[in-house]
């Protein structure tokens, strides 16, 4: 009878606590023209060790009402109140940054341009210059990438975490700049050495154009591997927009704006070591173990 027993309760937290990836969906929620943003909520992944508990304070006063004054039409920004920002147009990280002065990288909640939908966004405020809003990171493995169109334009993975933003959120963001935007991209190999590749000029058609990539003016030192996949349409599973007569979602498992197939596959398979890896062929011919995609306006 314990046997038996033992082998339900094995069974059980292993249905619980399986090993499928996290799909959790980005978008927070849907609300009216005013966002409030609780400062306190940001995410610093570079925060030390969990200190320990310190004894309970005594209950604080009421959270004041939400009374910011009205802001000039065009503001970005109504009032500061008691660790509240009250937003009155859609903002990038960049404005966030630069009309907010708020430094700190972390998750903010943005509303899309042109919309009501508020979604998380992962800003960079300490890489070069700051500002920079991330569309994509791929760090320990913990989310699979080998996924569906669908996944792709709607967004995965854990924003603090393993993510694809989803097309229905970038191509608002991109298209909120008049001056267009560039492209940086962070890298990191297994021996934990570092390498970005930059680009002046980086743009993504809507989705009938298949998201075709538009990238120019590469700087950098991690060499020019995107340059291969420029003008190309985005391929995944189930999608085959590549130049090849084959399938590079299947051979490279993954999901990219292949050709025939790829200089660069940083959505492959994680723990691959062949090419159908996180791959950036220009820097080196191994694997990664580190990506970040992110823009910002010019
Ligand atoms: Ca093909």
């Amino acid at each position: 009878m314990l046997f038996f027993f033992i082998i339900f309760v094995t069974f059980s937290l292993e249905s619980k606590w399986g090993t499928t990836a996290d799909h959790n969906p980005i978008i927070v929620s849907s609300q009216g023209p005013t966002i409030c943003l609780p400062l306190d909520q940001y995410v610093n992944e570079k925060k030390g060790e969990k200190g320990e508990k310190g004894a309970k304070g005594q209950k604080g006063e009421a959270a004041p009402r939400l009374v910011g004054q009205k802001g000039q039409k065009g503001d970005l920004w109504a009032g500061l109140v008691e660790g509240w920002l009250f937003l009155n147009e859609s903002c990038s990280c960049s404005c966030i940054y630069e009309r907010n002065n708020l430094s700190q990288s972390g998750i903010y909640n943005v509303r899309l341009p042109g919309s009501n939908r508020t979604i998380q966004v992962y800003c960079d405020m300490d890489t070069d210059g700051g500002g920079w809003t991330v569309f994509q990171r791929r760090q320990d493995g913990s989310v699979d990438f080998y996924l569906e169109w669908d996944d792709y334009k709607r967004g995965f993975g854990n924003i603090g975490k393993e993510f694809w933003l989803g097309f229905d959120h970038i191509l608002p963001l991109l298209g909120a700049s008049e001056s267009g935007n560039e492209l940086r991209i962070d890298l990191g190999d297994g021996e934990g050495n570092r390498k970005y590749a930059k680009y002046s000029d980086f743009g993504i058609g809507d989705e009938c154009t298949k998201y075709r990539l538009s990238v120019s003016g590469y700087f950098g030192n991690a060499n020019d591997s995107l340059a291969y996949h420029n003008g190309m349409r985005f391929s995944t599973i189930g999608r085959d927009h590549d130049n090849w007569g084959y399938t590079c979602t299947l051979h490279r498992h993954g999901a990219w704006w292949y050709k025939y197939c790829h200089r660069a596959n940083l959505n492959g398979s994680y723990f691959e070591t062949t090419v159908k890896g996180i791959r950036w062929e220009e820097w080196k011919e191994e694997s990664l173990k580190f990506s970040e995609m992110k823009f910002r306006p010019k």
